[in-house]
């Protein structure tokens, strides 16, 4: 069995990184956090885990997050024994955590993107499932080991922000099966819920209001594409972390049905965030090197924001809705 493989691998191993993608998600972090938690548990054994950007603050709540070290604070020389990527689809999403992947004696993948490609000495990706942090789950469960509250916590997080609080149909019964188990284990939801979402600052919603306010809707309202720019976040003393759920908030109009948003990268580059209600979006995105889910993914276009809408638009009208 695979889950065994896995078991006797952690076991052999005396130094693990587990490592979580770039612009990080809850999922990312809650898989990698708990992976960290599970292994520490189990068989007393402490990982690295490294992130290749900024953590976000409101995943500080997370348990074990504050161990996380930053890519620049690697030594990239270093042979690990085994090397886990959580809710990485592709390599490219550990930037130059590539190095330390590929020097590993063992490599690991755990996933749910449907997209990825199987890049690892050992692969757990099922598309169906939620999120990573419910492959990890599973695979917990599978191999009978112990959890604990701060592990139901960390990858709580991940199905519940990979679902959209529950909302979409990666929702499935055995998400909500494990979602429970880790209720009855003491997670409370609006706790969760709260921890997730009801972050924001001021700057930040007034900054996201903005951004909506200035929603271009096109093609009888069936597209909608707001733009941000570094300005609009300086104006209200944001980061970008103040856009999430933002491309959400245009798709929610009943006519809507491809929203995206434009943002003003620091290089000057246009990173796309694109989502929809029946069109596939990844594939879209996929055309400018991107991917993702079928109602949700991005991209990232070496060009200014104009162009980059220009560009997009092209593309999402080659489509009939
Ligand atoms: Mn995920």
């Amino acid at each position: 069995m695979e889950v065994a493989k896995l078991n006797d691998i952690i076991k052999s191993s005396k130094n693990i990184l587990i490592a979580s993608h770039v612009n990080p998600d809850g999922d990312t972090l809650g898989a990698m956090c708990g992976l960290y938690e599970l292994i520490k548990l189990n068989f007393k054994k402490r990982c690295d885990m490294l992130a290749v950007s900024k953590i976000p603050d409101k995943f500080k709540f997370i348990p074990n997050i504050e161990s996380a070290k930053h890519i620049d604070d690697f030594d990239k020389s270093r042979e690990y024994d085994l090397v886990i990527n959580v809710d990485v689809a592709a390599l490219d999403r550990i930037c130059d955590g590539i190095t330390l992947f590929k020097k590993a004696k063992n490599r690991v993948n755990i996933d749910h993107h449907k997209t990825n490609n199987g890049y690892g000495d050992l692969n757990f990706v099922d598309g169906d499932a939620s999120s990573a942090s419910e492959v990890i789950y599973s695979i917990a469960k599978k191999l009978k080991w112990e959890i604990n509250l701060k592990i139901a916590t960390c990858l709580y997080a991940g199905i519940l922000t990979d679902t959209g609080s529950f909302r979409f149909n990666n929702t499935t019964p055995r998400a909500l099966e494990y979602a429970a188990e880790m209720i009855r284990m003491g997670i409370v939801p609006n706790d969760m819920f709260r921890s997730c979402y009801e972050t924001y600052t001021k700057g930040m919603v007034l900054c996201q209001a903005y951004c909506v306010e200035k929603a271009v809707f096109l093609d009888d309202d069936k597209i909608v594409y707001t733009t941000v720019f570094r300005k609009d976040m300086e104006k209200y003393n944001t980061d970008e972390e103040f856009a999430e759920g933002l491309t959400e908030r245009l798709r929610a109009v009943t006519s809507t049905q491809v929203a995206f948003v434009a943002k003003e990268m620091k290089n000057g580059g246009c990173k796309i965030s694109m989502r929809s209600k029946s069109v596939d979006v990844a594939e879209i995105c996929s055309v400018f090197g991107g991917g993702g889910h079928k109602h949700a993914a991005g991209c990232t276009l070496k060009c200014n924001v104009e162009e980059a809408i220009k560009k997009i638009l092209h593309e999402i009208r080659k489509y009939e809705f």
